[in-house]
């Protein structure tokens, strides 16, 4: 017997069965229907309300369906969507001003999906190596770290070491070279060995799906440093850890570093549209000419209006403070639960993840049930690790309400 319905006109089981039936099973979702978002909350079809600690990947870091943001979308939608780039149109300029100003760089080159960020920069960084640093024609390599995750396209996945990601799909893309995170030596070795054959060094200031892995201190800076020390441009992809959610406008000034190239993507719209982003100086986004790289949706006036909204609210309600503090406050709360299954608590802003210790066949995935039984939706993440990445609007109210949640959990664990 089904509850009775207060969102929409389908039901849990049945939103889940028509979503095994007809969808491709390129998921496996926790067991829960999301009907309505609203701040940090999200409700199931039923009515049932969940904090939402995933905030879809740090998409929605401004809150679900902020005020701001869907009134600059319905506003917009009314007078123009589209109208690809083969003219102009009167918002691009403006969001380019705008988003280069947010992040102090020369120029943007506006994409949709996150992965496509990726991918433009790896072109950049291509086209940029022949074109100004001199390595020969087809020639060019690009150092990603191990667990790293970047998307899933064919060239993203063929810099991928997780098997997930790429068994099955070869063949690769040549031309990316392997190192450890968090490990300075390995990027100094391989500088050493065929600094003129390099054009990139990509990396995320945190690793996310690898289990938000935060390197250490001056990690960032060291590798930018060997960087520019042998000519090779640094790739940060903010994608997961940009846009406020580590307590900085961006991760890497944890280390103040400066990438050449920057990719966002995700919160930059705050969950209302594909947005991504690639910035960086003229120098180097001026080796892409008319007609070298683009897409019909990247930069379109919808998107640029909501993104522009979507920062300002990131800007305007103070959510890069309000991140770090919250964080702080979350890890201490998580360090004060004592339990044989909870091992290890880290992050940094609001994004955080534990490890756990799997005890008596309980595992992340039984934890994130009773989790969500008690009204908090994580998912774990390489099976161990569980993510906490609320929505940055979260109040302190709130988020003492959540973590009353999770220390529930593990008092019946
Ligand atoms: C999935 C997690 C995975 C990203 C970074 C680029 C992209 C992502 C650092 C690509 C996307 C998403 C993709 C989604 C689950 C989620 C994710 F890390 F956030 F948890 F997979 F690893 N760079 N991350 O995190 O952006 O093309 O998706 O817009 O694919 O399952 P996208």
């Amino acid at each position: 017997m089904s509850d009775k319905l207060v969102y929409g006109n389908i039901g849990s089981e049945m939103a889940m069965d028509m979503e095994s039936r007809y969808g491709a099973h390129n998921y496996h979702p926790m067991p829960v229907v999301i009907a309505k978002g609203e701040g940090p909350f999200v409700w199931d079809p039923e009515g049932k309300r969940y904090f939402d600690f995933l905030s879809a990947y740090s998409a929605v870091n401004q809150g679900h369906c902020h005020p701001k943001i869907i009134k600059a979308l319905t506003d917009q939608a009314q007078v123009l969507t589209l109208t690809s780039r083969a003219f102009y149109n009167n918002k691009l300029g403006e969001y380019e001003k705008f988003i280069t100003d947010f992040f102090g760089y020369d120029m943007v080159l506006p994409m949709n999906t996150g992965v496509e960020g990726v991918e433009t920069a790896l072109k950049l960084a291509r086209k940029w190596s022949y074109n100004v640093k001199g390595i020969p024609e087809n020639q060019a390599k690009i150092i990603v770290c191990e667990n790293n995750f970047h998307g899933r396209t064919l060239a993203v996945i063929s810099a991928s070491t997780d098997p997930d990601a790429y068994k099955g799909y070869g063949p690769y893309l040549p031309g990316f070279v392997k190192i450890p995170y968090n490990d300075t030596a390995a990027l100094q070795k391989v500088l050493e060995e065929d600094a003129a054959n390099i054009a990139a060094f990509l990396v995320e200031p945190i690793q996310g799906e690898a289990g938000v892995f935060v390197p250490d201190e001056g990690y960032l800076k060291k590798c930018f440093d060997l960087c520019k020390q042998n000519n090779v441009l640094f790739i940060a992809d903010e994608v997961q850890t940009g846009i406020a959610r580590t307590g900085k406008l961006l991760a890497v000034e944890y280390d103040n570093v400066k990438p050449d190239v920057l990719i966002l993507g995700k919160a930059i719209s705050g969950g209302v549209l594909p947005v991504s982003a690639v910035l960086a100086n003229k120098e180097i986004m001026l080796v892409i000419k008319p007609g070298e790289h683009g897409s019909t949706f990247g930069g379109f006036p919808l998107a640029c209006t909501v993104a522009t909204a979507a920062l300002k609210v990131i800007r305007d309600e103070n959510l890069i403070e309000h991140a770090y503090e919250s964080g702080k406050y979350l890890r201490e709360e998580l360090n004060k639960i004592n339990h044989p299954m909870l091992k290890l608590v880290r992050g940094r802003g609001l994004l955080d993840a534990i490890v756990i210790e799997p005890k008596d066949g309980i595992e992340a995935w039984d934890v994130c049930l009773k989790l969500k039984e008690k009204g908090l939706l994580a998912k774990p993440t390489h099976r161990h690790i569980i993510r906490f990445a609320p929505p940055l609007v979260i109040t302190k109210e709130q988020l003492t309400e959540a973590i009353n949640i999770i220390k529930s959990v593990f008092a019946e664990l």
